[in-house]
């Protein structure tokens, strides 16, 4: 799991663009891993979703992650699932979806990035970074300092999450992240390319630094 970009998606900011213009975009513009992740969709709803998310990736050579559902990572031949702290442990996923899949585990603290580690996780999702509207019920934020202090206890990827604007791209890669992961910032975007283009170059500038 190397992401530089991780999109996340959030229909409720398509504003009546569709789903297939913005990933295509936000793709074009440097995401490399897509995450489908609907909490209020309905199973038949994530299926459609994940097909349509599964041919797009394929074609583009892009990750194509599942949130919490690995009955659709199954069905849709996903490239892996992405497990909260209270979904099926990391080995129920690996039995369920065989040899070869990515299972990242979301984080909020070093214990538990530590415990990841432990338990074989390909990559630990961490955050808030910041506070964030898409997402109500998170944990304290956690900030870039979070991710220096997990940076020294874990090797693994590092994916940062929450309220991650372009502004704070830079010194959270700085800090020890591999990724970020963005839902609003991209999918709410004016012009979606245009901003995955310079998220992409802040995060190559970093890492390339590194
Ligand atoms: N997990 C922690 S915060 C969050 C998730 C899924 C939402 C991130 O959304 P945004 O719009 O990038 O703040
Ligand atoms: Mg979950």
């Amino acid at each position: 799991m190397d992401s530089r970009l991780y999109l996340v998606t959030g229909h409720q900011f398509l504003n009546g663009r569709s789903l297939e213009s913005v990933i295509r975009a936000a793709i074009s513009g440097g995401v490399d891993c897509v995450q489908l992740r609907e909490k209020d969709f309905t199973g038949r709803e994530l299926l459609e979703a994940g097909r349509l998310i599964r041919h797009i990736t394929r074609e583009l050579h892009v990750t194509f992650i599942v949130n919490d559902r690995i009955d659709v990572a199954r069905a849709v031949d996903a490239d892996g699932v992405h497990l909260g702290q209270s979904d099926l442990p990391i080995q129920a996923a690996r039995d369920i979806l065989g040899p070869g899949k990515i299972v990242g585990l979301s984080t909020h603290n070093v214990q538990e990035a530590m415990e990841a580690e432990r338990l074989g996780a390909d990559y630990i999702g961490l955050g808030p970074m910041r506070k964030t509207m898409t997402k109500l019920d998170t944990e304290p934020v956690v900030g870039p300092a979070g991710v220096k202090k997990v940076r020294e206890h874990v090797s693994l990827p590092i994916v940062a999450i929450g309220g991650i604007k372009e502004d704070d791209v830079a010194e959270i890669i700085r800090s020890g992240a591999s990724s970020v992961a963005v839902v609003s910032a991209i999918i709410a975007s004016s012009d979606v390319e245009a901003t995955a283009r310079r998220m992409r170059q802040l995060v190559d500038h970093e890492r390339g630094a590194q």
